[in-house]
């Protein structure tokens, strides 16, 4: 039953999927595929904001017992933790607020438990003390962090807590009470949170994915929907999650507007306020790619022997990720936007793009005829969402400054 509601609501949407992109690795205009670190140490669970900055954290394998959390601006490298507590799963705001887990807290089964940490203006405090795993914040724009923390000590028991700004406050009461899991849970802008309450004291286990819109709390994924989780959300309120459509096989839906669309097969989908998701789907003979949709096309950004896994997107379209393993070393991989002004797409802005920013403006098909990889949209240098003679000034600024 619960299967033939999935595939009648696949039938149903069937038409806005388009086809597949063939035939492997393909980037969307104007980007470029560039390694963030590329080393024998275990880079994980990349997040970037939207001017480019990119918190992950690292720590040698098997050497290390510890953790560090590390942040890359504009190709400068800084290790913000440096002690033997294992610094995991950080998040980054636009104003450079990063927050993360660290295992700190009092002793658990499992050694210290996890405690939700804060860096600001190189200050870094401590939100949580208590004898429970705190674990896996996000932050947003206004500096509000949302993350799970378990009750008696086990993930299959967790309430949603937050911190608002100036103290932390608890979101839902089930987790302790009913023996729900809230996990997973991702917070935008406005406040707003989506999570996955999970049910593990039932075989198979069972979820829905839970929405916070600032008022109250419900559930938003369809009844029947096998196992939803994962979800992310926007500025906007849309809302991806994936849920098991079959053994092995996982789809992505879209919360928009109040309806469930089914997109593709795929997981751990995030979204930006764009639109754009990206997503990773499995493919044989063993390996994870990375795949964006975005403008009603999907690209495959990966083609490689890596797990490409995690990530991240920002507003600009750029995504981070976790590439490597299973037996490779992991390292952050980023889909990375070229610079405003860059209109032969070649990492610089200089005399060599005079031609190309004047086909931009004033041909947009010739451009694309002769800039296939690129995009004109760098020629909008006053950032206005278009590129015409009001750019000019300011791109002939960047050319003599
Ligand atoms: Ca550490
Ligand atoms: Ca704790
Ligand atoms: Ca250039
Ligand atoms: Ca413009």
């Amino acid at each position: 039953m619960l299967r033939r509601i999935s595939s009648i609501l696949i039938a149903a949407v069937g038409a806005l999927v388009p086809g597949w992109a063939l035939g492997g690795q393909e980037l969307p205009p104007g980007y470029e595929l560039v390694w963030i670190t590329r080393d024998d140490l275990s880079n994980q669970g990349p997040r970037m904001n939207n001017h480019g900055q990119i918190v992950w954290d690292q720590w040698e394998e098997g050497v290390d017992e510890s953790a560090e959390i590390v942040l890359y601006d504009n190709g400068t490298f800084t290790q913000l933790t440096h002690d033997n507590y294992r610094d995991v799963w950080p998040d980054i705001n636009d104003d450079g607020v990063i927050v993360w887990s660290s295992f700190r807290g009092p002793m658990g089964p499992f050694g210290p438990t996890a405690e939700i940490m804060m860096y600001r203006d190189g200050v870094i405090t401590q939100l949580t003390d208590d004898d429970e795993y705190d674990y896996r914040p996000f932050i947003n724009a206004a500096g509000q962090v949302a993350w799970p923390k378990t009750f008696g000590l086990y993930v299959d028991k967790s309430d949603i807590y937050w911190y608002d700004g100036s103290s932390v406050r608890r979101l839902t009461h089930d987790g302790e009470a009913e023996a729900r899991s809230n996990q997973a849970v991702r917070i935008n802008d406005a406040g707003h949170m989506v999570w996955t309450r999970y049910d593990f004291f039932v075989n198979p286990w069972e979820s829905e994915i839970r929405l916070y819109d600032g008022s109250r709390i419900r559930t938003i994924s369809p009844p029947g929907v096998f196992e939803p989780q994962v979800p992310d959300i926007n500025n906007l309120g849309d809302a991806v999650w994936f849920y098991n459509n079959g053994t092995d096989s996982q789809a992505l839906q879209l919360w928009h507007g109040g309806h469930v669309l089914s997109l593709t097969d795929g997981r751990n989908g995030c979204l930006n306020d764009l639109g754009h998701i990206y997503f990773i789907r499995w493919h044989e003979p063993g390996g994870w790619q990375g795949w964006l949709y975005r403008d009603h096309r999907y690209y495959q950004l990966t083609d490689d022997p890596f797990w490409n896994t995690d990530g991240d997107i920002n507003e600009r379209g750029e995504i981070v990720w976790r590439a490597g393993g299973p037996t490779a070393p992991r390292d952050v991989r980023a889909l990375r936007r070229f610079g405003v002004g860059d209109l032969n797409c070649d990492g610089s802005v200089d005399a060599f793009d005079i031609e190309g920013f004047v086909v931009a403006i004033a041909d947009p098909a010739l451009y694309a005829l002769l800039h296939p990889e690129c995009d004109r949209m760098l020629a909008d240098v006053n950032d206005d969402s278009s590129a015409n003679a009001f750019d000019i000034d300011p791109f002939v600024d960047i050319l003599t400054n």
